[in-house]
């Protein structure tokens, strides 16, 4: 049976198969994820409005859901006792995540289409940022995604499953560029001669990290493996950094391929598919942040090699996801959701003009980490 279209009677059923309490009010999608369908759900409860998210799991990227609910709810659980040790006694349910168990217990329930869903807590007077506005967002979104870390370093390894095969190691996802290129099977090579070629032109960057780990420089660690600035809910009133969000692709992985999805995602003041490329450029000032916050709270178990590397991590990570973008258009659009023709190559061309940007600014922001002396680190 297909994925079922989203009505507000797939939401109440959804709803009736969960912990829920009270009446259903109202629902409908939420957010701009590219992965999974996400919706806010809100309920009556004795008079008093409640709201959830639901989200279904994306089947094509997530092959194993049972195993990898198996991880949200570890780290969930973990993240809930750490948060207890540091966070404001009277706010301590907005800081992590809240799975509501499906009735029977289990932590998610699988609908007669085969697609599994779970429900979470909504977080309230929060938000996320698709566009980071101001190096205050930058800085607490970083040092969240850091504080994070450092909570999982003490979570056992081997409990947590690799939920996608070959998430990051660029050379792969260079590999299947190649691939994809050389098939061709929708016939769009031809509409992206340029991308292609800038692609070819820095392959070298791809194996950088790679090879350093290999060389024993710098050690796996579980990290999040798709810190996105919209992965983390800012506080509407404060504007601090509360709670790292989208959990599926927490698994052994390199801490600094984390920094540099932050930088991908908040130095440039456009979109992630904007099209007049003259607005994409990495702004000193929110990498600047960035460097700090990050270091804040995860500049105690970073080593040196690392901290040397964070400027090339936010170049790899801009790169590895505009070969990941450029990969989906050529094979005709199958992973990442899209909203109009050539989205994704939209979305590539924004990616290697900012690496372009950043490239151009390397010096200059080498210089602005070593001005940024790691501050008595925080605990976890
Ligand atoms: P995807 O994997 O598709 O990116 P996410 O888990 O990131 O899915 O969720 C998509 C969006 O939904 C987030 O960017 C966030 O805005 C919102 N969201 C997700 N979980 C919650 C939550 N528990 N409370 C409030 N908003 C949430
Ligand atoms: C996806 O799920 P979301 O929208 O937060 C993707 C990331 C990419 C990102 C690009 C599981 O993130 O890896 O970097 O899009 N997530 C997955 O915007 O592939
Ligand atoms: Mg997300």
């Amino acid at each position: 049976m297909n994925r079922r279209t989203w009505t507000s009677d797939l939401l109440r059923e959804v709803g009736r198969q969960f912990d829920l309490r009270g009446e259903f009010l109202e629902g409908g999608p939420y957010g701009t994820g590219h992965i999974n369908d996400t919706f806010a759900v809100t309920y009556d409860q004795a008079g008093t409005r409640v709201r959830y998210v639901h989200q279904r799991l994306n089947a094509h990227v997530f092959k194993e859901p049972a195993k990898l609910m198996e991880n949200v709810e570890r780290v969930c659980r973990h993240t809930a006792l750490k948060v207890r040790e540091t966070a404001p006694p009277d706010d301590i349910s907005r800081r992590v995540l809240n799975l509501v168990p499906a009735v029977g217990g289990m932590p998610y329930w699988v609908d007669d289409a085969g697609d599994t869903w779970r429900t979470y807590f909504f977080i309230e007077n929060a938000a996320t940022h698709d566009v980071i506005t101001s190096p205050d967002q930058a800085q607490e979104a970083a040092r969240a995604f850091g504080h994070f870390q450092a909570m999982l370093a003490v979570l056992p390894a081997e409990g947590i499953h690799e939920t996608v095969p070959d998430f990051h190691p660029p050379r792969k996802r260079f590999e299947t560029l190649k691939r994809a290129a050389e098939a061709d099977t929708r016939d769009r090579v031809a509409r992206a001669g340029p991308e292609i070629e800038f692609a070819f032109s820095r392959e070298p960057l791809a194996g950088i990290l790679l090879d350093l780990h290999a060389a024993g420089e710098i050690p796996a660690r579980i990290t999040h493996n798709d810190t996105k600035l919209n992965n983390v809910m800012l506080d509407n009133r404060t504007g601090e950094g509360i709670c790292v969000i989208d959990l599926d692709t927490v698994m052994p992985g390199l801490s600094l391929y984390d920094f540099g999805d932050m930088v991908r995602t908040a130095t440039s003041p456009a979109a992630e598919d904007e099209r007049d490329l003259s607005r994409v450029h990495a702004r000193p000032e929110m990498f600047e942040a960035l460097a700090r916050g990050f270091l804040a709270s995860a500049g105690n178990f970073l080593n040196k090699t690392e901290r040397a590397h964070l400027v090339t991590a936010g170049k790899l990570l801009t790169f590895e996801n505009g070969i990941r973008f450029l990969t989906d258009f050529l094979s005709g659009d199958v992973y990442f959701k899209t909203q109009r023709d050539a989205h994704n190559l939209d979305r590539c061309r924004t990616q290697f003009a900012l690496l372009r940007s950043l490239e151009a600014q390397e010096a200059a922001f080498h210089k602005i980490v070593d001005s940024v002396r790691a501050p008595a680190a925080e605990s976890a």
